[in-house]
């Protein structure tokens, strides 16, 4: 048994959800509705990824806010940011409006889905409803947006606790940042564990959904899977070259300068195991390092524009097939928690399956969905990190051409002055 486990443990995570999806397949075609005996292993899946998805969100976001020094978000951080929140937030919309377009739910019926979903709130009580009344209904409710203001805002008192003059506050500030650490440590060594199991049960909500819908299960699928790629093909071909026009940055030498960090990301389907040939193709784009070194670490971990067109895709997959019609109040919810979400999806494969859940569980949706797109996830995953990693180095590409025009003027108001003198 313990071989068994070692050889199990050696496989790639994509190599094992795809098996559990092709046996899923296998199973439902040959039980046909009897395949519903399988769906606890599916169930099972999906409590544990509602289990984790709190702390998980609540530590990493506590911990993120302190990795940046107050002084860190100087000039570079206030251009960069605001990049990666913004180009998140396109990314979400454009996601939900390919999606809408192509309707890949439609006709799909997921007995296990036949939940109420709740009336969608008004735009203002969405906004409104950032801010939990009680902290303890939040977290217990799985509100993800008030748990994403309520880990920020912890996240600047332990971080100006941190940097204060007092030698107690210190202590104290590096003592809550230390106990937030090992938590956020001990949910990931948890979500690790949920996804060994993964793989078991994407089999059994596949086999369940291809039981009781046969080819319709695979045809939405099919075009789940279209409207990510047309969504990324989108950002990649039209919006990202659109900005460097803007900030004039040549466009196809650019392209062509990254390309090996383009490819890696394709293959590789994370954006931390791509970070090495990222800083490399940066150099090759003529990316100074002050702006390298410091935008794209960060942008690995929290700039997922990739990630953030699934998670639009994926709402509106889920709607179909629930039959909810998505109105403007939910819409701009989404946008925001799907940004959030996005922000905490770590640079891994499979990671965009916990930012799908965390988008679901505020929108009201079943995440039984989740568990059913975790079957294509292989072949969409490629696509998100590649637009993940992409959209660091645009970033960075405009932040830099920015800076050399902001370093200019300065020198040339200093030319100016001493030949004035
Ligand atoms: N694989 C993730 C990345 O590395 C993206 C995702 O899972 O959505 O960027």
């Amino acid at each position: 048994m313990g071989q068994l486990w070692r050889w199990y443990k050696k496989k790639s995570f994509m190599l094992k959800i795809t098996a559990g999806f092709v046996i899923g397949i296998a199973a439902g075609l040959i039980l046909g509705p009897a395949a519903d005996v399988l769906s606890p292993f599916g169930t099972l899946f999906l409590n544990l990824l509602k289990m984790i998805v709190v702390p998980l969100i609540l530590l990493t976001l506590i911990v993120s806010v302190n990795n940046s020094k107050p002084k860190d978000l100087g000039r570079i951080g206030g251009k960069i940011f605001p990049y990666y929140l913004i180009t998140t937030a396109i990314a979400v919309l454009l996601g939900i409006w390919i999606a809408k377009l192509i309707h890949p739910g439609a006709g799909l019926r997921i007995p296990s889905t036949d939940v109420e979903v709740p009336d969608a709130p008004a735009t203002i009580d969405v906004l409104l409803h950032i801010v939990p009344e009680n902290i303890f209904d939040s977290l217990a409710n799985g509100d993800i947006l008030s748990i994403v203001f309520l880990a920020i805002i912890t996240g600047f008192a332990i971080s100006f606790m941190r940097y204060a003059k007092d030698a107690k506050m210190n202590a104290m500030g590096e003592l809550l940042l230390h106990i937030s650490e090992a938590g956020s440590e001990v949910t990931f060594k948890i979500l690790n564990g949920i996804l060994q199991y993964a793989p078991i049960g994407v089999l059994g909500i596949t086999a369940s959904s291809i039981g009781n819908q046969g080819f319709q299960t695979l045809y939405s699928l099919g075009k789940y899977v279209t409207a990510s790629y047309v969504g990324v093909a989108i950002q990649m071909c039209l919006f990202f070259p659109l900005m460097l026009f803007i900030f004039r940055v040549p466009v196809l030498r650019f392209f062509k300068n990254i390309s090996e960090a383009v490819m890696t990301a394709f293959l590789t389907s994370s954006s931390l195991g791509t970070l090495p040939v990222t800083l490399k193709a940066a150099q090759k784009a003529k990316i100074s390092d002050r702006v390298a070194n410091f935008t794209l670490p960060i942008g690995a971990t929290v700039n997922m524009n990739g990630s953030a067109i699934h998670f639009g895709v994926g709402v509106v997959f889920a709607a179909d097939i629930v039959g909810y019609d998505l109105s403007i109040g939910m819409i701009i919810s989404i946008i925001l928690t799907g940004t959030l979400a996005a922000v905490g999806t770590a640079g891994v494969p499979g990671a965009g399956l916990i930012g799908m859940s965390i988008v679901f569980t505020q929108a009201g949706l079943p995440i039984e969905i989740v568990g059913l797109t975790a079957g294509v996830n292989v072949i969409t995953d490629m696509v998100f990190t590649t637009c993940n990693v992409t959209g660091d180095l645009v970033g960075a590409g405009i932040v830099d051409k920015s800076e050399r025009r902001h370093l200019e003027q300065v020198s040339s108001r200093v030319m100016e002055d001493s030949m004035a003198k």
